[in-house]
């Protein structure tokens, strides 16, 4: 079997098991580990320039390498063009994308740099893969310095209707950046007919047929277990006792715009107003450690939400209880994992989102004699495979007060029939199955448009 290159713009800590590991790490593990293998990407670290020679660490039969970011890179590639520019018009937010055009020269610069330190590592056979909307050029810069290996590109986020991407300035060299990869995979159909869309209209429509939906999974077993083993552990219990018998509903997700939490907030605020035998009878417990702290419109949001959840619990609390709990620091996973499990109702509001994994944690978390309810939005990837939840609009804060309601009256019955259909796709469609289907369609044994998930 070839080599597998896995390009991203973060490169996980080889010391880290995957209880800690980030999403894709957890993802990407049984691929790595059945062969050999190398990640390539950014170290996390700045320096005065971005690095040309990948530092190399060896673990297992995966090799990792890193080179670290100049701040130049760091501030126009990573927090202006991929973070200020293209993450809010992925997200379908033209409005608050802030474009500078020293913010893409990084970005085409450290696409660029990547590929120069990556290239002399490559072998003639290796298989690439490469992760996400901070390598968008990539796979052109390898072909420009003669790679010619198979060049596979996952978009993780969504991808909006042409119209809406077309806004971002340099949207067709970013189009025809994706043109050089082999196969190009995104989240669910609707992104699928949206990029083929663009590169149609774009002139690319050859590269159109190499666009395929493949929706991401988790480890569903392993999570599961972790929630079942850890629900009896000091943070788990701790929690519980301190409930007194009310139920939990939880939120864990990034503190970011496009999570959906002010309306969440205020729609757990609105079921509070409008149904108040509630009141009393739940407690909300939000969790969302701060990220991107350094982008002016992630502060901003973070003055919202400390406003919002103050409001809220200044109107409805009791001396002996308040309706929201809100942490941002981080909190483990194996912890979340665990909460989640206790938990009567998971919240999962997004405005958009790729796929989102925390609903398919929450579904895997569950006891599966007395499963939770899972409250989701229409516009996270998920909601195409999870049709066991209460799918809301999660703009519409009275929508989330009314699915809230009817989470809490649930009857058991119904509960458990609404998760079994979920469990068995969480379970069926898993990180594994979603790495070897891309690889499949990326190595040639199958058409990509065919071999994406029949969403
Ligand atoms: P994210 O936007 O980071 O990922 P998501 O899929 O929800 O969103 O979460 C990724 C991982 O981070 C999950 O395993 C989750 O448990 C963990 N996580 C999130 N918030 C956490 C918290 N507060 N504490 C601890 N862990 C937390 C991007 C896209 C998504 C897509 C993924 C994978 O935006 O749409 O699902 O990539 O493709």
């Amino acid at each position: 079997m070839s080599r597998l290159v896995v390009v991203a713009n973060r490169v996980p800590d080889p010391r880290e098991g995957g209880a800690t590991a980030g999403g894709l790490a957890v993802a990407m593990k049984d691929a790595l580990a059945k062969r050999d293998s190398l990640w390539f990407g950014w170290s996390g670290k700045t320096a005065e320039e971005t690095g040309t020679e990948a530092a190399q660490v060896r673990h297992g039969s995966t090799t990792y390498a890193t080179i670290d970011l100049g701040h130049d890179d760091y501030r126009h590639y990573y927090q202006g063009f991929s973070n200020a520019a293209l993450w809010p018009v992925l997200h379908y937010r033209l409005g608050i994308a802030r474009f500078d055009r020293r913010d893409y020269g990084g970005y085409t610069r450290t696409n660029a740099a990547f590929a120069a330190a990556l290239a002399p590592l490559l072998r003639p056979d290796d298989t690439i893969w490469i992760h996400d909307f901070h390598l968008f050029l990539m796979a052109a810069e390898l072909r420009r310095l003669g790679c010619r290996q198979r060049i596979g590109f996952f978009l993780h986020v969504p991808f909006p209707p042409r119209s809406v991407f077309n806004g971002l300035p340099h949207a067709a060299q970013l189009l025809e950046g994706l043109a050089s990869m082999d196969a190009i995979g995104v989240q669910t159909e609707d992104d699928a007919e949206n990029l083929r869309g663009a590169l149609i209209a774009g002139g690319m429509g050859e590269a159109a047929m190499r666009v395929g939906a493949f929706a991401i999974g988790i480890d569903a077993a392993g999570f599961a277990s972790l929630a079942a083993r850890r629900v009896g552990s000091k943070d788990v219990v701790r929690l519980r006792d301190s409930l007194a018998g009310r139920s939990l509903a939880i939120g864990v997700d990034r503190l970011d715009y496009t999570k959906g939490l002010p309306q969440r907030i205020a729609g757990f605020g609105a079921m509070l107003e409008r149904f108040p035998r509630h009141r009393g009878k739940i407690t909300f417990l939000q969790v969302a450690p701060v990220s991107r702290g350094d982008v002016a419109q992630y502060r901003t949001l973070r003055r919202e939400l400390d406003e919002g959840v103050g409001r809220i619990n200044g109107q409805m609390a009791e001396p002996d209880w308040a309706p929201i709990r809100y942490i941002t620091r981080a909190v483990a996973r194996p912890t979340i994992a665990g909460f989640m499990r206790v938990a009567r109702i998971g919240l999962v509001t997004p405005l958009r989102d790729g796929m989102n994994l925390v609903a398919k944690e929450f579904v895997a978390a569950q006891d599966p004699v007395d499963p939770g309810v899972l409250v989701l939005s229409r516009f996270a990837g998920a909601a195409v495979e999870l049709d066991g939840a209460l799918v809301v609009n999660p703009l519409d804060p009275d929508d989330i007060a009314e699915a809230l309601d009817v989470a809490m009256d649930m009857p058991a019955d119904e509960r458990l029939d609404r998760w079994s259909r979920m469990w068995a796709t969480v379970r069926a469609n898993t990180a594994a199955a979603w790495c070897r289907r891309f690889l499949s369609a990326l190595e040639g044994h199958e058409a990509v448009a065919e071999a994406g998930s029949s969403l």
